[in-house]
């Protein structure tokens, strides 16, 4: 009876284990066929190697404002995120694919404590900040997993642009030879 209940809570530890494994952004190297979902959404940042302030504000409307963050490859954003509701809210950075099933994995087990270097809780009030290194290009999810919340839209994304694009681009903006050669 007494290792019927070990075994129980056990799984269910290694299930949460899994589900941030999953979510993790050293999860999976190239080559694990099954895992070519898990996407690289970067790693923890460095506070000293911090380029730039996002705030981030989170509401009981189940909305982030703003829902859509711009980023270079390579930029470390300082995330800093304000709780406006009354309810608890969290900032969970993560590939889309990841945050749903680690959002359906909270609903099951929602006494469930996590916390991570891509994520952050905060109490009603109260701010909170991730700072997080963008090493890949794509789109990266956040979302809040609190239960019901995912469901009602509580979810963003930053877009990565790609390192050598980004300075292409403005390079041709700020290039006075180029723009005198066209023809007005
Ligand atoms: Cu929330």
């Amino acid at each position: 009876m007494k290792s019927k209940i070990i075994f129980k809570s056990s799984s269910v530890l290694l299930l949460c284990a899994l589900a941030l494994a999953s979510a993790s952004a050293f999860a999976h190297d190239k080559g694990h066929g099954a895992h070519a979902d898990a996407q690289k959404i970067g790693v923890a940042g460095l506070a000293a190697r911090v380029s730039r302030t996002v705030d981030v504000d989170m509401s009981d409307a189940m909305r982030f404002t703003p829902a859509s963050v711009l980023v270079k490859q390579g930029e470390t954003i300082r995330f800093v995120v304000k709780n406006s509701g009354k309810l608890k809210h969290e900032f969970v950075l993560g590939g889309a694919k990841e945050l749903k099933e680690h959002y359906e994995l909270m609903k099951k087990f929602p006494e469930m404590e996590h916390s991570d270097p891509n994520m952050v809780t905060v109490a009603s009030g109260q701010a909170g900040e991730v700072i997080w290194q963008f090493t890949q290009a794509g789109e990266i999810a956040f979302a809040c997993l609190q239960p019901g919340h995912y469901d009602a839209g509580m979810k963003g994304m930053v877009n990565v642009a790609k390192g050598k694009k980004a300075e292409k681009a403005k390079a041709a903006v700020q290039t006075p030879d180029e723009h005198a050669s066209h023809q007005h």
